[in-house]
């Protein structure tokens, strides 16, 4: 799962790329003018089951992010995004724009003052300009097809990307366009941009990290839209409390008027909108977080381990993390009648741990 830094120059997405490689489990890669970063998702559950059964290795969930070159400085204004940093976008699962709302009369602001919520609506707009143009040319296209051979697809897909182009030209992302599930599904292909789940970082200055209440409220739209999120945080400091010694962050962080660092939360935020949940496998070998969509169905979470599995699937054993904890042990929940057995079509819940019967 890939999650793409997006924002004008010097909004600070190199700061918090930094902050974030300081959690990677792989080093960062560079890739031409992108760089990556797989970064473990924090998760109390698998330090819990980590304690417990002390395997030889402990694998968390990680998702990807990328950050690519910056958007130049006059470019949302002029010509629109270029063809190829809209590529990359699309091909992320997530969107994570950071914006800038310190102030620093060293670095001098492209739009020349510091207004956060006009650069994240700059981009916003970027990206439903982006999508328009898609929905045009597609519309224009189907109108063709159509005219010499109708379809009932053709006709239906006509019909949804007529919903679209009314949500974009009234400026509406298409994560809020309250569209049918069948409809959104029609129209993954199209890898719209403002279809994608939205984490917005809003870089604060150093002085506001400590009472974000005020600084964060002209965002509550995007803190309470559908799949977009808000979050405050100091790019800078955040990527120093990375090079602290363990023992002096809550030190550091406590003379900035914070609790905990904001990374995990911003990296936790960023699954959980993205859709997705964990299940467990557990053993003296390796305790370990797999990755699904929600509600994945039993026999398809087994193929996300192996193929072999899902071919062979015979049941699977499955216990919900909270009662786990309360017993402690398979055979206890065993005993305690927490242990379940689940056929083929069991939507997996998030946290669950699983042992899957199999047969090749
Ligand atoms: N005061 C302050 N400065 C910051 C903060 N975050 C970043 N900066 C500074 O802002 C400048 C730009 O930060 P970068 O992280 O390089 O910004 P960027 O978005 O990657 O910029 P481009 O890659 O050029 O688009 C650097 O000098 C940072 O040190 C912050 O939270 N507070
Ligand atoms: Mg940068």
């Amino acid at each position: 799962m890939k999650i793409c830094l997006v924002g004008l120059p010097l909004s600070g997405k190199s700061a918090l790329f930094s902050a974030l490689t300081g959690l990677a489990a792989a080093p960062a890669s560079t890739k031409g003018p992108e760089q990556i970063a797989v970064v473990k998702v924090p998760d109390d559950r698998i330090e819990l089951l980590n304690e417990i059964f002390k395997p030889r290795k402990k694998t968390p969930a990680s998702i990807e992010f990328t950050e690519i070159a910056g958007l130049g400085a006059g470019e949302p204004k002029k010509q629109g995004l270029s063809e190829q940093y809209l590529a990359r976008l699309r091909a992320a699962d997530a969107l994570l724009c950071v914006v800038r709302a310190f102030a620093d009369p060293s670095l001098p602001h492209p739009l020349e003052s510091i207004d956060p919520v006009r650069d994240l609506r700059a981009l916003e707009t970027e990206f439903l300009l982006a999508d328009l143009a898609i929905v045009e040319a597609r519309t224009e296209k189907l109108t063709k097809q159509i005219a010499a051979k109708k379809s009932d697809r053709d006709v239906r897909e006509l019909g949804v990307l007529g919903r679209c182009r009314e949500r974009l030209e009234a400026e509406t992302p298409l994560r809020w366009a309250d569209l049918a599930p069948d409809d959104e599904i029609l129209l993954r292909g199209y890898r719209f941009l403002t279809q994608k789940p939205l984490i917005v970082a809003v870089n604060l200055g150093e002085d506001e990290v400590g009472r974000q209440v005020e600084a964060l409220a002209p965002f509550a739209p995007w803190a309470e839209g559908p799949r977009s999120a808000v979050i405050g945080l100091s790019a800078r400091l955040e990527m120093e409390i990375r090079q602290l010694p363990e023992g002096e962050a809550k030190a550091f962080l406590a003379d900035f008027g914070i609790e905990s660092p904001a990374l995990d939360k911003l990296i936790a935020t960023s699954f959980r909108l993205m859709g997705l949940a964990s299940f467990f496998t557990v053993g003296s070998d390796e305790v370990k977080a797999w990755t699904i969509r929600e509600g994945m169905r039993a026999v398809q979470a087994a193929g996300v381990i192996h193929s072999d599995i899902e071919r062979g699937f015979i049941r699977a054993e499955v216990v919900p993390f909270e009662e786990f904890a309360a017993c402690r042990s398979l055979p206890e929940c065993r005993t305690a009648g927490a242990l379940r057995l689940e056929g083929k079509d069991y939507p997996v819940q998030d946290g669950d741990i699983i042992n899957f019967r199999f047969a090749v």
